[in-house]
Parts: structure tokens; C-alpha cells; sequence
């Protein structure tokens, strides 16, 4: 038959099946045949993935990139409340670094947020101002959920629909926390009530404002302010009282959500409740909350690294409640929260903190959130499938299938003709050997990684998207803007299971 690449020999995993020997045959960037023994006319590339797991492309549902540069302006006029850092302060990933460390671990697809703040009464210059930064700068493809931070008569009235008639977007993340951000639960129900009539999944940052401000304030009070006590401030009966919360105000609208960075046994239980009672409840949660404990110690500042909200765990019970919920379909997506800043600033900062001020150290500025879009998949891999914790099939269902069917992005997500020719090929499982991973390994713009001395059992060795091979055996050999912005179907309604 006619094809372009071949990839021969692989063991090719759907979220039900793993084929044995299988060949894929892709032509002009599209899945054409999926068998065994596909006759190929002469001269076609053929790549032999004899004894290595064959995947569909990751989907990493939740990435921020670039994420304070856009709309400069309008974030000059928030006080800054430990929810967004300084401008001056940012050192995170762009598209260019971003997507470029994406397809080093294996993503194909990567879902950003374009980021409406209070100041923004539309979201259409928000989205613009977004396309302006990926476009031409991506490595991989990706799409864009909206991050709604005022619910203005225009947003509800009519900048949702172009949003999603217009411009493909079908997903919004509200916050019930960080004062700069966070919505009141009467402005939710507006949202997703319009959310619900327009095909539009509300993902839900689930932690209670009130309560974290007062835990704050009585922490600072006591001087108790290093990244230590950054998890103190927040525990999981705060995740969730706001998770419960949520779960109630989408089943008064009837509208669908997405809980997401679950990070506790009690919030996944709370959901596993509400879809046992066939509510449209949806989860994710995050390697980092699956594989980190909190270990941090209470004096140093090291612990700023892993300063996330949720925050990193104390309690083994939550992490093995969060495998089981990966198991029993509880979770549709386990996403990266892809969401770094530096250690070292260049301009003599730790994280977004006046190093020569400890005033300044206070747990509170630190801007929150983790490196890691390139570990997403080999640290589930090697965790989850060689550690015999989850099925390959399971594997392929929360990284790639599960988050593609969520978000509408109907060519994405399964190795079968028609679809987009998304690949990440394993190495074959026998003659690998394990390595100790270090940042200099990765591909992003960070100085430091939360995996750091992760042994890692395995790493995709071909990452290929749309027929063409970006990665290659430890290398980066895509081309930025080869990825393409990728509009999405409406939110359909879907068993978890
Ligand atoms: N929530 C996120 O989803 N990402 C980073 C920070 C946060 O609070
Ligand atoms: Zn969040
Ligand atoms: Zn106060
Ligand atoms: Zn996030």
C-alpha cells in the first residue's frame, strides 16, 4: 500500500488492547492501516519497534505555558496575592521551551491556558493575545482552555460562543481560591450554567479562599513562614470542602465539571461519589501528587521547588487512593500542571523572592507551581506500567485517550485509521537500562526538576506527531511551528469507565 512511514513490530496499545507485532502504516500525517505484516511499497521509511510499547501521543490536558506574560498590563492592576507572582519575576516556560520539552517526554498535544484577569471585561484580545505567543513557536500541537477570572456580561453574553463557535475553544477553568482569581460561587453558577447550554467543560481549581487566607494569617502571625509551611496553609480538608462545593454547584446547573490536581483520598472520594450517583464529574490528577511526599524541612528554603497548590502530600493513604482512582476510572486524565518559575532568578532571585530579604521569603510570594511536562510520561510509565501499579491500556487511557475524548479533540488520542499519525515509541522493555534522572537531561527552561535521582525504567525513544518524527533517541529534531493550533468539538457527555 501506499504510505510515507512505517513503524514496524511493535507491541500497539489502545486503552482495551495491546497487539503484538503490529504495523502501522501512516500516510501524509494520518494513520492509514493498523496490522500485521502491512505490505509497504518500496522505499518507505520504516522504523522497527520490535519488543517497545507503542502509544498513542500524550495529551497533556494541563500546561501552563508563557502564562504571565500575556495581558502585562491588566496584571499590573492585581495585588499580587501569592496566586500570581510579580511580572518582573518571570522565569517559566515559553511555547517555544515549553512544547519543546512536551515532545522530549513524549507529548504530542499540549492544551494551554490563555488567562483572562480582572481587569479583561472580554475574553476575545485575551485569546488573540495567546495565539500571538504559540503561533509559530510550538513544537507540538495544542489547544487553549480560558482561565475566567471576571464573568462579566460580555463573557456570558456573548464572548463564550465566539469562543466556541469561532475559535474552537471548549473549556474554561474557574478558581475558587487565590484572591486575584478566584470567583464567588454565585459567579460559577453563571458560568457554568452558560457553560452547560454551549457544549463547554468547567474545570475547577477546588480549594477554600476564606479558609487559606485565615490559615495564612495565623501562620504569619506566628512567624511560621518558610515553604514548609506552604502545605500547612493548606490542607485537605480545605481541597475538600471546596471539591464538595463544587461538585454541588455543577449538579444545581446540571453542567459538567472537571475537577482538577486532585490531590487527597477525601476529594477523590467525594467524586468517585458523585459519579457512582451518574453525575457528569470529572477528575485529574498529577504525577507529582501520585510520587512526592512532602519532606520538606521547616527551616530551609530548598522546599521552595516544591511549593504547588494543591500542595504535595504528607500521607502515603492519598497516594495509593489516587492509583486506585486511576484504576477504577475514577480519573480521566493525569496531567502535568505544567506550571514553573525558576529557583535562581538571573536577577538574584529565588523564586520570585528578594533573596537579600527574608521578609520576603515568606512562603505566601512564592509563585506556586511544578516543572513538568517532559517527566509526565516516563515517570508514569516507569511507575505506573513497569512498577505493575497500572495496565499499559489503563497508561494509554489517562495520558492520552481519556483527555483527548474529554476536551474534544476528535483525531486525537488512539492509534486507529483516520486519526492523527500521534506516536510515541517505547524502548524495547528487555535492554533498557534504568538511569537516575538530572535536569540536565530535560528540555525545558528550568533549573531544576521535583524529579531529580528519579530512576527512571524507561523513555520514549520516538515521539512522532502527524506522520513526522520531532524526537529521536534522546533528541529534538522537530522544528518550532511545526505545531498547529488545534480547534475542539464540544464537551460530549461520557461514561468514565
Ligand atoms: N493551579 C494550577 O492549576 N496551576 C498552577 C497553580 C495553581 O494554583
Ligand atoms: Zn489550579
Ligand atoms: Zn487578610
Ligand atoms: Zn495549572
Amino acid at each position: 500500500m501506499n504510505a510515507d512511514l512505517v513503524i514496524r513490530n511493535g507491541s500497539v496499545v489502545t486503552t482495551s488492547d495491546i497487539w503484538p507485532c503490529c504495523d502501522i502504516a501512516i500516510l501524509n500525517g494520518t494513520i492509514v492501516a493498523v496490522g500485521i505484516n502491512i505490505p509497504v511499497n518500496k522505499g518507505v521509511r520504516e522504523i522497527e519497534a520490535g519488543g517497545a510499547y507503542v502509544t498513542p501521543g500524550g495529551v497533556d490536558s494541563h500546561v501552563h505555558l508563557s502564562l504571565y506574560e500575556a495581558s502585562a498590563d491588566a496584571l499590573k492592576t492585581v495585588p499580587t496575592d501569592g496566586g500570581i507572582p510579580n511580572m518582573d519575576d518571570y522565569t517559566g516556560d515559553t511555547y517555544e521551551t515549553g512544547t519543546r520539552s512536551a515532545v522530549a517526554g513524549g507529548t504530542t498535544t499540549v492544551i494551554t491556558f490563555a488567562s483572562q484577569y480582572r481587569g479583561d471585561d472580554s475574553l476575545i484580545p485575551v485569546i488573540e493575545e495567546y495565539h500571538k505567543l504559540a503561533a509559530g513557536s510550538s513544537y507540538c500541537d495544542y489547544a487553549f482552555h480560558v482561565i475566567i477570572s471576571n464573568p462579566s456580561q460580555m463573557v456570558l453574553e456573548q464572548d463564550l460562543k465566539t469562543m466556541v463557535e469561532n475559535y474552537g475553544i471548549t473549556s474554561i477553568k474557574v478558581y475558587m481560591t487565590y484572591n486575584a482569581m478566584a470567583l464567588k460561587d454565585y459567579h460559577i453558577l453563571d458560568l457554568l450554567s452558560a457553560a452547560r447550554e454551549l457544549g463547554i467543560l468547567t474545570m475547577v481549581h477546588a480549594e477554600n479562599a476564606d479558609a487559606v487566607h485565615w490559615m495564612i494569617e495565623r501562620l504569619e502571625a506566628k512567624g511560621l513562614t518558610t515553604p514548609y509551611y506552604h502545605g500547612t496553609s493548606r490542607p485537605p480538608i480545605v481541597e475538600a470542602e471546596a471539591t464538595y462545593r463544587a461538585i454541588t454547584l455543577g449538579q444545581l446547573t446540571d453542567a459538567p465539571i472537571l475537577l482538577v490536581h486532585v490531590s487527597t483520598k477525601s476529594s477523590a472520594e467525594l467524586i468517585r461519589n458523585a459519579q457512582t450517583n451518574l453525575l457528569p464529574v470529572y477528575a485529574e490528577t498529577c504525577p507529582q501528587f501520585l510520587l512526592l511526599l512532602d519532606s520538606m524541612d521547616k527551616e530551609g528554603f530548598e522546599g521552595a521547588k516544591y511549593v504547588c497548590s494543591p500542595p504535595i502530600r504528607e500521607s502515603v493513604t492519598d497516594q495509593n487512593s489516587l492509583w486506585q482512582g486511576i484504576n477504577n476510572g475514577t480519573f480521566s486524565t493525569i496531567a502535568s500542571d505544567h506550571a514553573p518559575v525558576k529557583f535562581y532568578h538571573p536577577k538574584g532571585k529565588l523564586r520570585g523572592l528578594a533573596n537579600k530579604d527574608p521578609a520576603q521569603r515568606n512562603f505566601q510570594y512564592i509563585p506556586k507551581g511544578l516543572p513538568g511536562v517532559e517527566t509526565r510520561l516516563p515517570v508514569l510509565f516507569s511507575e505506573g506500567v513497569v512498577a505493575g501499579r497500572i495496565t499499559p491500556q489503563r497508561f494509554v487511557e489517562v495520558t492520552s485517550t481519556g483527555p483527548a475524548r474529554l476536551f474534544g479533540l476528535k483525531r486525537k488520542g488512539t492509534i486507529a485509521p483516520g486519526f492523527d499519525a500521534d506516536i510515541t515509541i517505547w524502548h524495547p522493555q528487555e535492554t533498557f537500562q534504568s538511569f537516575k534522572l538530572t535536569n540536565e537531561m530535560l528540555h525545558h527552561a528550568i533549573d531544576y526538576t521535583p524529579f531529580e535521582g528519579f530512576e527512571f525504567k524507561n523513555w520514549p525513544r520516538y515521539t512522532i506527531i502527524r506522520g513526522k518524527v520531532v524526537f529521536q533517541e534522546g533528541e529534538v529534531v522537530g522544528e518550532i511551528g511545526y505545531g498547529q493550533f488545534i480547534k475542539r468539538e464540544k464537551h460530549l457527555r461520557t461514561s468514565t469507565l
